[in-house]
């Protein structure tokens, strides 16, 4: 039954990402020197993160939106990033976002967070 609902769960986590896919439109227009500005900045930023999980589509189409080029990096099952996050941040919950700042290192859990975070920085 728990196997079930997973597999339920990931086909519309899947209908969900792809449709994201489909539907995001425009990203943010900046001046050539502003976005190289964004896109030093954004080499701080790492997105932890499933493909299929809807609160990771709805944080990769605001990165998207706000023309950003973040790493992302899958926290899948088998996947050495899964340790990297759970040794990091503490636990295996997604979309994290990993922030590289003066030296310091932050995670940043919780969809609603790291736009909000996302959005006052780069919008
Ligand atoms: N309120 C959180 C919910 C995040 C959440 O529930 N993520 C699920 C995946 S959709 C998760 O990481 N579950 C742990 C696991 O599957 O191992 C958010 O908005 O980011």
């Amino acid at each position: 039954m728990k196997l079930f609902i997973k597999l339920i769960r990931n086909l519309l986590g899947g209908i969900i990402a792809l449709l994201d896919l489909i539907t995001r439109g425009s990203k943010k227009k900046r001046t050539p020197e502003q976005q190289q500005e964004v896109n030093q900045a954004a080499q701080d930023l790492t997105l932890y993160q499933f493909f299929a999980c809807p609160f990771c589509t709805k944080t990769r189409r605001a990165i998207y939106k706000l023309n950003l080029p973040v790493e992302k990096r899958s926290a899948s099952e088998g996947s050495p990033y899964r340790e990297e996050l759970k040794q990091g941040g503490g636990k295996v919950k997604v979309p994290c976002l990993r922030i590289e700042k003066d030296g310091q290192t932050e995670w940043l859990y919780d969809s609603k967070e790291i736009i909000r975070y996302l959005e006052n920085r780069f919008a």
